[in-house]
């Protein structure tokens, strides 16, 4: 089954000779030649300087690319490379318009590569899509939204509609959408967390109490130990790398597992520190760097904790916080017995670890009064993604390290917004937005049933429950698990209708009435009524922050996510003097007081404190250790497994594909075909294998093969084109780049809990 898609035409193309790539560490001169080449491609306007330079500033525009936090005492550069790239992105001066569509079928788009899509440029009109010509056709803003909403409401039942959101848009334009939805008598609100962090929220809050890290800022200056599992900073959060930096300078030690050895976590240079750029050395960021498994974490924490147990035997009472444990938690003793079945042997072998490296990151552990723990995908894209959770929450409660300062549990979100939106309502279950509220503020009888998550809503599609899919954002199609599948089975719909900045694949799979709507972007200024309005979203440490646009918009067409929203809403559902869509668009300072009535204890006097340098902190109860769990208490969680895969590699064919972002994507955005931090050039159809294992295999360098999953469903999946790239990984597993390789991941191949797909353990076999 290979697609156009997979064609790596790209190979070493103009811009490929220009893009930077070395062994170089992190950040360095590497970063600002990645930014210039993108300045120079996408001729950005003289206002992408003005708009950088009050990037994550207060009255600025908020990054649209990573969730990491903006600080209170802003310097003069407050972005990264790759915040540049995602801004200037944005601000393309090419124009994805009715000419461009006119001039190529849907059909001849599916050719196209993700990149180039994109480049087109900033989609400028609303557009139809008209079957008998096979493309996208202009029409005016009230057509659309007059067929949108006939088309939903012809739906036999609303639950048969499903509105995606992707975790860009602001908090405003999220908040309408989960009330729409349930003002139209559904609760499918998939998000893009439900392919990246939901294991977070659905585990962390059954064993802390809260969907979210317990950690700020503040943390990160008084933290002894800071330990890394599976999160990739040099490339997916790149200003950590200065906190980090800033840590380590003051003593702090960092600890890192992880399959690869990621350049930002092994050393940085301040791009823009003058002094580091041109004659100082780069600063090591990990003190010890431990390539694991693939899967292998919960070994790895199994090891910690049993060192933890022995240094408490050695010296009792110095080493086990048993008061906190005492007081706070509940299910220790069940945890430590079946932490204690296990032997230094299996733990070895699943980890692919020494029992001298784990005692040795152990030492660091016990010897460090304050330890935070991030973790990223590495963690939650795994069939046991929630045990590789539980079993970091129990090494950290071990010893008090939630709820006090420089202490903590620290998922790093994806998304600029991902975070916020599911705080506002965006999420399928009745708990997201509270039914009282709904009823009190707009006479709403919200559904009570839960609703689908991204997975579900699949399944619906498969199995013809699902009529009608909106996308507020985001790339669904080309982000899930078994592409192909899903791409077959779209067209079928009966209403598709994707609010989005620039084409992408997606688009391309119609449903019978289709819409592409036009939106602002980030940095687009917003004026409704002759007034610029500010819009919100929340970071990964639970602040939020205004953010105002400051460019020219690409067209006069366009229209704001929030007014879309509202638009749609308003020729969906019947007229309900409390639903004031008109109002709320024409001043979103109504929206934000809507927003504190629904939640008040996040969001109380939100306009006042919208522009707080550093952003308002909507607090966390696990932090002030009130535990809302069911026990009302942090929650042990005992290991029933070694192993957070689903199916083992087998030593002989079947291997553990890890698929991974490069440093020149934001998810599906494709910037460009080179992975500086990796040292990888000029096309991303590549498999990532130990030499070893090549020899093993009897594979050579450069060696174009296919990998095809080896799920046993009955469905074949595979993808070919590959080029066997040798690479420093442990032996049983191979990596490759999302979204290539997503034709392998099956959908019904995911976290046990939350659903999450396990993009990062699934077994594949190399076929020649
Ligand atoms: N520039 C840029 N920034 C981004 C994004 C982007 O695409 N580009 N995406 C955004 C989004 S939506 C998200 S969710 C985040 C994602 O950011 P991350 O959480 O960093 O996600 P990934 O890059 O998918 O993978 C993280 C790391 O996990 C490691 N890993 C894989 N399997 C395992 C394992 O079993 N155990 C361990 N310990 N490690 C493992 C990989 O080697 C990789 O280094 O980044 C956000 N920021
Ligand atoms: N194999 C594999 N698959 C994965 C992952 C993985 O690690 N491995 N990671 C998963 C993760 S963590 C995530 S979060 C998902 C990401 O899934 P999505 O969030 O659905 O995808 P994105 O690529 O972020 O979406 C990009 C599109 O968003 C639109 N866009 C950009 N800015 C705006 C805006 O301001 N407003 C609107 N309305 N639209 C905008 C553009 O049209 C662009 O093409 O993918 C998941 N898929
Ligand atoms: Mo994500």
């Amino acid at each position: 089954m290979t697609s156009p898609l997979n064609d790596p035409r790209h190979s070493a193309t103009e811009q490929d000779k220009d893009t930077p790539y070395d062994h170089g560490p992190a950040g360095g001169w590497g970063s600002l030649k990645g930014v210039s080449r993108i300045f120079a491609e996408e001729k950005s306007s003289p206002v992408a300087v003005k708009v950088l330079a009050g990037l994550n500033k207060p009255k600025g525009v908020m990054c649209s690319s990573c969730a990491w936090a903006k600080p209170k005492d802003a310097g003069p550069v407050e972005f990264c490379e790759n915040g540049a790239k995602a801004t200037l992105w944005e601000l393309d001066s090419h124009r994805a318009g009715p000419k461009f569509f006119a001039g190529h079928t849907v059909s001849d788009l599916r050719d196209w590569h993700d990149h180039d899509l994109e480049k087109a440029g900033r989609l400028t009109h609303p557009l139809r899509y008209d079957a008998g010509s096979d493309r996208y056709v202009p029409v005016s803003w009230d057509t659309a939204f007059e067929e949108i909403g006939a088309s939903l409401n012809a739906l036999d039942d609303p639950k048969s509609a499903v509105f995606y959101a992707s975790g860009h848009a602001g908090l405003e334009a999220s908040y309408l959408y989960a009330l729409y939805a349930r003002a139209m008598g559904h609760q499918n609100l998939p998000q893009s967390s439900n392919m990246c962090h939901e294991t977070t929220s659905v585990n962390l809050k059954n064993v802390i109490g809260t969907p979210v890290g317990t950690c700020t800022l503040e943390d990160f200056d008084h933290c002894d130990a800071i330990f890394f599992f599976g999160q990739n900073t040099g490339t997916n959060s790149p200003r950590f790398l200065h906190v980090l930096k800033k840590a380590v300078k003051r003593g702090c030690k960092v600890v890192t597992f992880n399959p690869l050895r990621e350049r930002g976590l092994i050393e940085f240079t301040d791009p823009q520190n003058p002094v580091q750029m041109t004659v100082g050395k780069p600063t090591q960021i990990s003190d010890k760097y431990y390539q694991v498994r693939p899967g292998g974490d919960i070994a790895v924490l199994t090891g910690l904790i049993k060192c933890v147990l022995d240094a408490e035997a050695a010296d009792p009472g110095k080493v086990i916080d048993h008061d906190f444990v005492r007081e706070h938690t509940h299910g220790y003793d069940d945890t430590i017995a079946a932490v204690q079945g296990y032997t230094w042997e299996q733990i070895e072998k699943q980890s692919g670890l020494t029992r001298a490296m784990i005692q040795e990151a152990a030492d660091i552990y016990i010897s460090a009064k304050n330890v935070i723990g991030i973790y990223g995908m590495g963690l939650t894209q795994h069939v046991n993604g929630w045990l590789n959770l539980g079993m970091y929450v129990n090494l950290l409660l071990m010893r008090g390290n939630i709820g006090r300062l420089g202490a903590g549990i620290s998922p790093v979100r994806g998304h600029s917004n991902v975070q916020g939106q599911r705080t506002v309502g965006i999420g399928e279950k009745s708990a997201h937005m509270p039914a009282d509220k709904l009823k009190e503020l707009f006479g709403i009888d919200a559904p009570t049933e839960n609703g689908m998550n991204a997975v579900h809503a699949c399944e619906g599609i498969i199995d013809g429950k699902v009529k009608a899919m909106v996308s507020l954002g985001g790339n669904l199609l080309r982000a899930l698990p078994d592409r192909e599948r899903m791409e077959a089975l779209w067209p079928k719909l009966d209403v598709t209708v994707h609010i989005a900045t620039k084409p992408n694949r997606s688009h391309l799979f119609p449903g019978k009435v289709s819409y592409i709507l036009p939106c602002l972007g980030r940095t687009d200024k917003d004026m409704q009524n002759g007034v610029p309005q500010a819009i919100s979203m929340e970071d990964t440490f639970s602040h939020i922050y205004g953010s105002i646009g400051q460019a020219e918009p690409p067209s006069e067409q366009l229209l704001s996510e929030t007014a879309i929203v509202a638009r749609m809403a308003k020729a969906t559902l019947p007229a309900n003097p409390h639903l004031r869509w008109d109002d709320w668009t024409a001043n979103y300072d109504l929206i934000r007081d809507l927003i504190s009535q629904t939640f008040p204890d996040d969001f109380a006097d939100f306009n006042d404190r919208l522009h707080e340098p550093g952003g308002f902190y909507r607090g966390n109860p696990a932090r002030d250790r009130h535990w809302k769990t069911d026990s009302g208490k942090a929650e042990f969680t005992a290991p029933t497994t070694l192993s957070a895969l689903g199916q083992e590699p087998d030593g002989d064919k079947v291997m553990t594909l890890v698929t991974l972002r490069s440093n020149d994507q934001f998810n599906t955005t494709i910037y460009g075909f080179s992975d500086r931090l990796r040292g990888l050039k000029g096309t991303r159809m590549v498999v990532l294998i130990n030499r070893d294992e090549m020899e093993r295999l009897g594979l050579e360098e450069g060696q174009s093969v296919t990998l095809r999953c080896a799920v046993e469903d009955g469905n074949y999946r595979a993808v070919t084109g590959l080029k066997v790239t040798g690479y420093d990984l442990p032996a049983g597993c191979v990596a490759g780049y999302y979204p290539e390789l997503n034709p392998l991941v099956p959908l019904g191949y995911h976290e046990k809990n939350s659903q999450t797909p396990a993009y990062k353990g699934t077994p594949v076999e190399i076929v020649i």
